[in-house]
């Protein structure tokens, strides 16, 4: 086993102790994404019910002319996370980006989303940055200004201080002239929300229970995942759906080398996925150094696609 891979067990391991230990279970939601729950994931996103991937996807190529023209001439697109490999080559393409930096935490996963991209495409320039881009981060030299790209409403993972935090740092890390295109789920009914994160075909809840799987693959877990159910609520006092696995029983398990117990009825929270108005998506924008340039959604109001530029100083008395 890589020194890697041991770093990020011992960082899984202690993760899943703390918040199994808390009087309210929970455990963070990045840890969805082993090969599995990415599989699981990219099912979700063809699901009927799980409209985000779709609509973001036709506003990218519908808007394609307009974020050409906001781009004016730049020509380098700094993704955080390794990427969609339907949504950035839209943004790509878009843009006539010449240079791709991909920012993700995992370099093995990088280094083959970027080799797929960069073999559909001979002119541009790939560069992969290993790392954390909830941290600002220095970037090799590049052809500026940065057009940063966070598609998906990964924000919507993170909570409004979080959330606002990551976006100041993506301010830093882009630099002056920057945009960044983002896409930011809306808020919406409550039975659309639930829908989509409580599908028929039971795909969501697969996806939630495969972090109990993983435990007990990874952590020498031996929770009884058979009697754990998917639940999923919108929370409208947070603005946010909150993912839940309930235990139907009372029961003990191992995990971590650490012994757990919960009653029937408790329940590990596994992922909060926030939504916002325009009006909250422009605050947020403007609360971490961005200035809301364009704005575009479907007309049902499912997704939003946004616009936003560095804001500098200037102007200030
Ligand atoms: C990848 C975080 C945007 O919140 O909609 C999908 C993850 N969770 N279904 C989302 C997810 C359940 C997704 N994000």
């Amino acid at each position: 086993m890589s020194d890697a891979v041991e770093a990020m067990d011992a960082t899984f391991a202690r993760d899943v102790v703390r918040g199994l230990s808390q009087p309210h279970k929970s455990i963070p939601a990045r840890y969805f994404y082993d090969l599995r729950g990415s599989a699981l994931f990219e099912q979700i996103t063809c699901l009927p019910e799980y409209y985000p991937t779709r609509t973001e996807l036709a506003l990218l190529r519908l808007h394609a002319p307009d974020l050409g023209r906001l781009a004016g001439d730049s020509r380098t697109v700094v993704e955080f996370g390794a990427g969609s490999a339907t949504k950035t080559p839209v943004l790509l393409d878009a843009v006539k980006a010449e240079t791709f930096v991909a920012i993700d935490i995992s370099g093995e996963f990088l280094v083959q989303a970027l080799d797929e991209l960069a073999g559909a495409r001979p002119g541009l320039r790939v560069v992969p940055v290993q790392g954390d881009f909830t941290q600002p981060l220095t970037l090799p030299p590049l052809p500026r200004p940065l057009i940063g790209f966070f598609s998906g409403s990964t924000i919507g993972n993170f909570g409004h201080l979080t959330a606002v935090n990551l976006l100041r740092s993506f301010r830093e890390t882009l630099g002056e002239g920057a945009l960044l295109v983002i896409g930011i789920d809306t808020r919406k009914n409550p039975h659309l929300l639930e829908a989509a994160y409580d599908d028929a075909a039971g795909v969501t809840g697969e996806f939630n229970l495969n972090m109990l799987g993983r435990i007990n693959r990874e952590l020498g877990g031996t929770i009884p995942v058979d009697a754990f159910e998917h639940r999923a609520v919108w929370h409208d006092g947070y603005g946010r759906i909150e993912m839940h696995l309930v235990a139907t029983r009372d029961l003990s398990f191992d995990a971590a080398g650490q012994r757990f117990a919960m009653a029937a009825g408790e329940t590990i929270h596994t992922e909060n996925s926030y939504k916002y108005t325009l009006a909250e998506a422009r605050v947020m924008a403007r609360a971490s150094g961005w200035e809301p340039l364009a704005y575009w959604t479907d007309p049902e109001e499912l997704f939003g696609l946004h616009v936003w530029t560095a804001a500098s100083e200037a102007g200030q008395p």
